[in-house]
């Protein structure tokens, strides 16, 4: 698989965007948003009608557009024609433009700054995306211009290796502007692709006015080898086998018996923007046998994702999240005492917890199939991640993550998390299906968050709905409410259908008691007892 070489900072944030409430204002052209990237200080996301029609190109609309809101966009001095490159100009499926940008300083591209432009059939800018490195004009970094040349940055990268590797390809180094550290500096952009002694697609920056190594990863995301089994030990101690591929002496987590293939790869605790530096390097093992400590997060997140894999085509026959085989990806050691796990709209990501709340995400198999399942979500229902559809989004989530942790068959129950949370008191867990009020969460839809955090209570509201399920599977009274049970295979055979079928981007919780009931008449006949049983469990968490 080909890398591109600009990564766009501010495209593709999926889930993890940096998503403050946008500001909305009336501009003449009429309303506009304008979502700020904070940390910058500067517009990540503007959209709404913010040029009038017009028979100019398209890249010369949102250059004017550019050349006219300066002092938002804080390009510096010099004309917008001088301070981006127009990387591609492409039509959508829709007739628009799409314009896509890379921002120059002094003629030099500012690695990783890519914009988008978005121009209508009439001429008219509907949106521009990704953030512009701000002010750059008045750093002192950028005043001290460079000092060595380009083949002796080549010279730094290769010796930084620690040994000699037999390129692919010429190494080139590429004077970049480079801001991942904070301050700008001049950099080359040096990258060493090769095969031998071992596989790397190595991204060097070394600094262009004292040599220095400002930042390097490796960015090989494939290799092609043969075919392995290998064992590992977990985050819980216990031992299992993977299946990885033997390239050049060396191991790799990349499973490829299943669909497209399943690949894990280290962040070694970087993080930055999300999706700038992912995946990070594909997880490489000397001799097949993973059993170092830093080795557990990658051992169980390769591990689970196969065991997740396998349930999804085995229960559902469904090939991967897209059911049309996509690879799986999943990255470990997210950032540093990182408390969190997501989807971020093309690959899993996991923390590694701070050791005290959370030990390292990937541990828990109801994380692993919660993450996975939001992926199946948005290639189905696409329910929209706020309120009642992001509160759906999330139970569906922690449903197929249960029916999962069923599946593998190890200690399964209707806890969430158990087996990350905190790692020093035994016994409790992040969420329950069976009884969402031991740690705080509403069981009834009277019940309900009707606040603006956690995206309109996401993580809260999802307990309704897991509720419902939860009774669905085992049978139970609540609130006076008495439900049969039908088990786990019907009760996830219907949630399945209903979210593969029935249920739409901006489903609320009465549509999802409508979709369900329609997956449960589909499957197992309009008068049938599951269809009762269905009802019945929305009935007891109050949702009609
Ligand atoms: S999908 C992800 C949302 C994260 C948003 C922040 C970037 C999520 O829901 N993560 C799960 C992780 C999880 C899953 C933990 C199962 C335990 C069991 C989650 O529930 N996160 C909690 C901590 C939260 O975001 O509130
Ligand atoms: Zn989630
Ligand atoms: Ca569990
Ligand atoms: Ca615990």
């Amino acid at each position: 698989m080909k890398k591109k070489k600009w990564l766009g900072m501010g495209l593709a944030i999926g889930l993890v965007s940096s998503s403050f409430a946008p500001t909305t204002f009336a501009a003449s052209t009429g309303p506009v948003k304008m979502q700020m990237n904070h940390k910058v200080g500067s517009p990540e996301f503007v959209s709404g009608k913010l040029t009038a029609p017009s028979s100019l190109s398209s890249e010369k609309v949102l250059m004017q557009y550019f050349d006219s809101h300066k002092d938002k966009f804080k390009f510096g001095s010099k004309k917008a024609e001088e301070s981006f490159q127009v990387l591609d100009v492409s039509k959508d499926s829709l007739g628009n433009s799409v314009v896509r940008l890379q921002q120059l300083y002094n003629g030099v591209p500012v690695w990783g700054s890519t914009q988008v432009g978005l121009v209508d059939d009439n001429g008219a800018l509907k949106v521009v995306s990704g953030t512009v490195q701000p002010d750059l004009e008045g750093k002192q970094n950028l005043k001290k211009g460079k000092k060595i040349k380009a083949d002796k940055a080549i010279e730094i990268a290769k010796s930084d290796l620690g040994f000699d590797p037999k390129l692919q390809k010429e190494a080139e180094a590429q004077l970049v502007v480079f801001t991942g550290n904070g301050s700008p500096e001049y950099a080359y952009f040096v990258n060493l692709n090769f095969l031998d002694p071992e596989p790397g697609n190595w991204n060097y920056f070394v600094d262009a006015h004292d040599g220095s190594i400002l930042n390097k990863f490796n960015n090989m995301d494939e290799v092609s080898g043969s075919n392995s089994v290998g064992t590992g030990t977990g985050v819980l101690g216990d031992t299992k086998s993977l299946n990885t591929t033997l390239a050049s002496g060396t191991y790799y987590l990349q499973d490829n018996t299943r669909g497209s293939g399943i690949f894990t790869y280290d962040m070694s605790g970087y993080s930055f923007f999300p999706d700038f530096f992912l995946p990070g390097s594909l997880w490489k093992d000397s001799d097949n046998v993973l059993n170092a400590a830093k080795d557990k997060a990658a051992v169980d997140a390769h591990y689970y994702a196969g065991v997740t894999y396998d349930f999804y085509k085995n229960v559902f026959g469904r090939n991967s999240y897209d059911n049309k085989g996509a690879a799986i990806k999943s990255s470990v050691h997210y950032s540093r005492n990182y408390n969190n796990a997501f989807w971020n709209g093309s690959q899993m990501v996991y923390g590694d917890g701070d050791g005290t709340n959370f030990t390292s995400f990937s541990g828990g198999i109801d994380v692993v199939g919660h993450e996975l399942t939001h992926a199946v979500t948005e290639k189905s229902s696409g329910l929209v991640y706020q309120n009642e559809s992001g509160a759906l989004n999330e139970s569906l989530s922690d449903i197929f993550g249960t029916l999962i942790e069923f599946y593998n068959g190890k200690n399964p129950d209707y806890e969430i998390g158990e087996d990350i949370y905190t790692p020093g008191t035994a016994g409790d867990a992040l969420r329950s299906m069976s009884d969402p009020t031991k740690y705080g969460y509403p069981d009834h839809y009277s019940k309900r968050y009707t606040g603006t955090s956690d995206n309109g209570g996401v993580h809260t509201n999802s307990s309704i709905i897991n509720k419902a399920a939860y009774l669905l599977c085992e049978g139970g009274t609540h609130y006076g409410v008495t439900v049969p049970a039908i088990g786990r295979d019907k009760m996830g055979a219907i949630f399945y259908r209903a979210n593969t079928v029935y249920l739409t981007s901006n489903a609320t919780f009465s549509q999802a008691r409508a979709s369900a009931a329609q997956a449960a008449a589909d499957l197992y006949g309009a008068g049938s007892a599951e269809v009762n049983a269905v009802n019945k469990a929305f009935d007891a968490v109050g949702v009609q």
